[in-house]
């Protein structure tokens, strides 16, 4: 059947492939490797070709050493799943590292020069977008930022066509029009690391090599036992959208559904650390008297006395937390915290008097450093979440916040550390399971009604353990800083801009793995860099999108009108909710441009750093969604255009605008 994945085996051979689409992969290696004092690499380990059951459609191969036996089902239908079992047999393979398999020789599509690659960052921070093959995946200049931002088992290379990506990554063909979809499948017992190679010289850039590795990060697994890794999913296709979409869906939590779309308030985009209790009080009340429809208002950073000691106050907080909450009580909303409980800094009460809570290296007797913050004033660490009394700590932490003072939302941020590599306590969780057990631990001392967010969290294991996703990095109020990004070699460095590039190609994980959160929106004109233009899109950027709405302003110091403009954006935020947006333009350039929402909204920006035209071609979704007179309504400035012809042409555009349309047939 031309329209399945199908096996072909020759005596010189095994290749999948997908015929109607042109798409097939051969060449495979595993690669295995293990740690501790016997730690063993095998690499290349030839997989010995079973069997293909035709009436199951699956073929099977074999890999075994004197230390494991590994087992790889590939399920052959119009989306291929690969199914694959590890027996570790000697103790020198039951501390697993990772497990990799390559695929020398991927194609997709018949030829091509014209190819790009999506790189789907590890954790909410972390770059996401697409490249050009003959592009470099710059990796920043300093350890730490590494750390902060992308997954440092999964380093960029900066070789020019090497692309690193997390979970999924797809791969396109231009000329073609063929997209292969490589992804993870539940349950997110291990991270998966894919890394994709081009050669940028060759002419055949359609034919690449294709890695990925199953992470455990040193999990102990029991000897002669055999474990099931998470599966993984090919699908191809012809459109991005529609891929991504089958794909999300595949493992949608149960739950999802029934949130309601949140919106409120947060300290952290005006006050920073400078945050006191009055602010507090000055800005719920203010919110109050405007009869806003919040549902949170959230204390972020900058309450407590140090990194890791949450439930000591500092002096600008002395009235206490139980006060803060009791008093955005009283002015109709839930109040919201801030921690970030997988971390802990030197002088923490925490550390010092618990040092051996820290996860300590894999060879070394030293704490993991999990990055650095001039706003905190050095190093911080990562807890070891797999000690009964980090567990314990982690439970009094959050029953104290929940049950006892009242809060009904947490914004648990930093959370990344808890995969850091290092030798924990207990080796039979892998990375990705102390994630989800940290996670675990603070869903049920904090309940089911409390709404939790997560922020510099890993994206495939937390999955089903938040309501909400911080699917960005931080937004800024400016527009990008060239001076950092270059003195850093940082080309994800914090901004408005790489914000919305990840709010955009992340869209689509909205109400398929969770609520996402494109982070705090800005609306003053004072005390910012941002220009009209630039604020309105992000805003627009938002809305089409549908995240969660939450201000970050001193509520006060807003001009009264604003208060229209806020109401406004959460109406225009609820009536995209109902719909599903899809980047028109994903993987065309890294800044992707053209949003529609199927609730009859359309979004156009230009990113560029000069005005420009926009001609958008009516064709594919976009053509049946403006029909010939279809009416846009500018939902801003009240301009109406009427589509007529094959083009839709948005003249001088001032640079970093956008446009946000309402469709009227
Ligand atoms: C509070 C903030 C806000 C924000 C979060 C997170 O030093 N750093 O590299 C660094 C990275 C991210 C960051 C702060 C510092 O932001 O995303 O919304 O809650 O923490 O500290």
């Amino acid at each position: 059947m031309a329209n399945h994945w199908q096996c072909i085996q020759s005596p010189a051979s095994t290749v999948l492939r997908h015929a109607a689409k042109v798409v097939s992969m051969s060449q495979f290696s595993l690669s295995v490797a293990t740690r501790g004092e016997f730690r063993i690499q095998v690499d290349d380990l030839p997989l010995i070709f079973d069997s293909v059951n035709s009436t199951e459609s699956v073929a099977v191969f074999t890999a075994s050493s004197e230390n494991f036996v590994i087992n790889l089902r590939f399920y052959l239908q119009s989306a291929m799943s690969l199914h694959v079992k590890f027996t570790p047999l000697t103790r020198r393979a039951a501390l697993v590292e990772w497990i990799s398999l390559a695929m020398e020789k991927v194609m997709v599509g018949p030829h091509g020069r014209r190819m790009r690659v999506f790189k789907h960052g590890y954790q909410s921070w972390s770059e996401t977008r697409s490249f050009g093959v003959d592009e470099r995946e710059v990796r920043p200049l300093l350890h730490w930022l590494d750390v902060l931002q992308a997954n440092p088992r999964n380093r960029a290379s900066n070789k020019r066509g090497e692309f690193t990506s997390e979970s999924y990554t797809l791969i396109r063909n231009q000329e073609h029009d063929v997209v292969l979809l490589a992804g993870q499948q539940s349950p997110f017992k291990q991270y998966v690391n894919f890394r994709s190679t081009f050669n940028p010289k060759s002419l055949a850039r359609n034919q690449f090599q294709l890695q990925w590795r199953w992470d455990f990060g040193g999990q102990r697994l029991p000897l002669g036992q055999t474990k099931e890794l998470d599966p993984l999913l090919f699908f191809v296709g012809q459109d991005v959208n529609e891929l991504l979409e089958t794909y999300l869906q595949t493992f949608k939590p149960a739950n999802i559904k029934k949130q309601s779309l949140p919106s409120g308030w947060c300290s952290w985009y005006y006050y920073y650390t400078k945050v006191t209790g009055k602010d507090i009080e000055e800005n719920a009340s203010c919110a109050a008297v405007h009869k806003i429809d919040w549902q949170f208002f959230v204390l972020d950073d900058g309450y407590q006395n140090a990194i890791g000691d949450w439930l000591v106050e500092n002096e600008k907080f002395s009235c206490g937390l139980a006060h803060i909450a009791k008093t955005i009580k009283e002015m109709g909303m839930h109040p919201g915290i801030w921690t970030a409980p997988f971390i802990t800094m030197k002088k923490s009460k925490l550390t010092q008097e618990h040092p051996d809570w820290l996860l300590r290296q894999a060879y070394k007797d030293k704490p993991v450093l999990a990055g650095w913050n001039p706003g905190w004033g050095g190093n911080f660490f990562a807890l070891d979440i797999t000690h009964p009394g980090v567990q314990d700590y982690l439970r009094t932490v959050f029953s104290t916040f929940t049950k006892e003072y009242g809060f009904r939302f947490l914004k648990l941020d930093f959370v990344y550390a808890a995969s850091l590599t290092g030798r924990p306590y207990n080796p039979a969780y892998s990375s990705a399971e102390r994630l989800t057990l940290g996670y675990q631990i603070i869903r049920e001392a904090a309940g089911e009604d409390t709404f939790i967010l997560g922020c510099g969290s890993p994206i495939s294991s937390a999955i089903g353990y938040v309501d909400a996703m911080r699917i960005g990095a931080d937004v800024a109020p400016y527009w990008f800083d060239w001076k950092r990004a270059i003195l850093t070699r940082d080309s994800n460095a914090l901004s408005t801009k790489v914000a919305i590039r990840s709010i955009l190609n992340r869209a689509q994980q909205h109400r398929n793995l969770w609520i996402n959160d494109p982070d705090c929106l800005m609306l003053r004109d004072t005390e910012t860099k941002l220009n009209p233009d630039e604020r309105f899109s992000l805003i627009n950027a938002a809305i089409i999108t549908a995240g969660m709405g939450v201000f970050s302003d001193r509520l006060e110091a807003l001009p009264e009108k604003i208060w229209q403009d806020i109401a406004r954006i959460r109406e225009l935020t609820l009536a995209c909710d109902k719909g599903k947006a899809y980047v028109l333009d994903f993987m065309e350039r890294e800044m992707p441009e053209i949003v529609y929402n199927t609730a009859g909204y359309l979004e156009v920006f230009n990113f560029d750093d000069a005005p420009k035209q926009k001609v958008l071609d009516l064709k594919g979704r976009l053509g049946d969604a403006l029909p010939h007179g279809a009416k846009l309504v500018d939902v801003w400035q009240q301009v109406r255009l009427t589509v007529e012809g094959k083009q839709l042409v948005l003249r001088s555009m001032p640079p970093h605008s956008s446009r946000l349309f309402k469709i009227e047939k």
